[in-house]
């Protein structure tokens, strides 16, 4: 199946002066073929054209990153995807700059991405902020991408889940996605990592109330940061609150637990190795294999119901006759099983009617 085929699809309603724009860019677009080779060659100029192309909303430059991706696949996977997630202010990006430092010092390249649907930007609390991991930004092995836009949670999602396949073909070989629990971006990120990490700040005893539903199912390790200073003695109770709590929940998955500051670099060291145990013993048992496979169908999942999304509110026919669908369900006028049959003919019909006009 052809990415470009359901371009026209967005093209109709969310862009109406694509045709010009489309012509002024089109010029700035270096060959498809020039910029994987750089990419796959380590070029970080490369590696961020092709990251913004993938990005774009612009069904021409999609296009070329959809390429660009299909092209570089065979390098990709082969690097350890690091998902954090926690409120702001828990330090998910001091706790990344220690992270990322400690795996640039043994050697690897990292690159930290973030997914944050919320769209709230220039307020300081960007993700992925360069100014919060002033360490890891000036290090040449390390590669700091922000948040991509979008009004569609899966959509600036699908795009973070592209760029880790680009930034594996330009050799980071630790990825680190970083996002704060805004809708389902918590379930998107635990989808494209490998391990997917909690980090809590110290709760004072209502820990649970402040735990969003399937978190406890998602994470695979939880850290109690800030455990320094007079937050000490408050991050143990927690960390031990969290051990008890997993039990409770009969959770047969080992979820280990620590209080941690993200402070002090041997702490970090010390998470860092119980990391990089998990991911060997995930290699080696075949559940990464399992893991990732049971992704590739989630995001086939999900970019189908997108794109079914896309179709059905950029028909203003079916938009119409769903509203008055629902209207006339609430009064009572027709059951919502009829009215999902009447929908669908209706979705029949304009299908066939958009390929007839193609
Ligand atoms: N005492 C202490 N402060 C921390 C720790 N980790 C982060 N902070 C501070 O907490 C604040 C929020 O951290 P930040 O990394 O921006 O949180 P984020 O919003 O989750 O990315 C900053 O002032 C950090 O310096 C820690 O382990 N101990
Ligand atoms: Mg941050």
């Amino acid at each position: 199946l052809n990415k470009n085929d359901d371009s026209r699809v967005s093209r109709g309603h969310l862009h109406p002066r694509i045709g010009n724009q489309a012509a002024r860019y089109r010029k700035s677009i270096p060959p498809v073929e020039e910029l994987t080779a750089r990419l796959l060659d380590g070029d970080r100029s490369a590696l961020s054209r092709a990251i913004t192309l993938v990005e774009s909303t612009l069904p021409e430059h999609q296009a070329a990153g959809a390429e660009i991706v299909r092209r570089i696949l065979p390098y990709t996977g082969r690097s350890f995807r690091i998902g954090i997630t926690g409120v702001p202010g828990a330090g998910k990006s001091t706790f990344i700059d220690g992270l990322g430092t400690a795996y640039v010092r043994r050697g690897h390249r990292v690159a930290v991405l973030a997914v944050d649907p919320s769209g709230v930007r220039n307020k300081g609390s960007i993700l992925g902020d360069k100014t919060r991991m002033t360490r890891l930004a000036k290090s040449d092995a390390a590669f700091i991408r922000p948040s991509p836009s979008g009004n569609r949670p899966g959509g600036v999602a699908r795009k973070t889940r592209e760029t880790i396949l680009l930034c594996e073909a330009a050799g980071f070989d630790r990825i680190v996605v970083e996002t704060v629990g805004v809708g389902q971006s918590e379930i998107y990120v635990h989808s494209m990592t490998d391990l997917f990490v909690l980090l809590k700040l110290p709760g004072a005893g209502d820990e649970l109330q402040g735990i969003k539903r399937g978190i406890m199912e998602m994470a695979d390790m939880i850290l109690i940061n800030k455990a320094d200073g007079d937050l000490l003695d408050e991050a143990r109770r927690a960390a031990g609150f969290f051990r008890n709590a997993l039990q409770w929940f009969g959770s047969a998955r080992q979820v280990p637990v620590t209080a941690l500051s993200s402070l002090d670099p041997t702490q970090i060291e010390d998470v860092v190795n119980r990391m990089e145990e998990i991911y060997r013993r995930l290699k080696t048992s075949g559940e990464l294999k399992q893991r990732r496979d049971r992704q590739q169908i989630f995001w086939f999942d999900e970019t189908f119901r997108d794109k079914l999304d896309l179709f059905l509110n950029g028909d203003s026919r079916l938009r119409h006759i769903r509203q008055s669908l629902k209207e006339k369900i609430i009064s009572g006028k027709i059951t919502p099983f009829d009215a999902a049959e009447t929908f669908w003919n209706a979705f029949i019909e304009s299908l066939a009617s958009s390929r007839k006009g193609r």
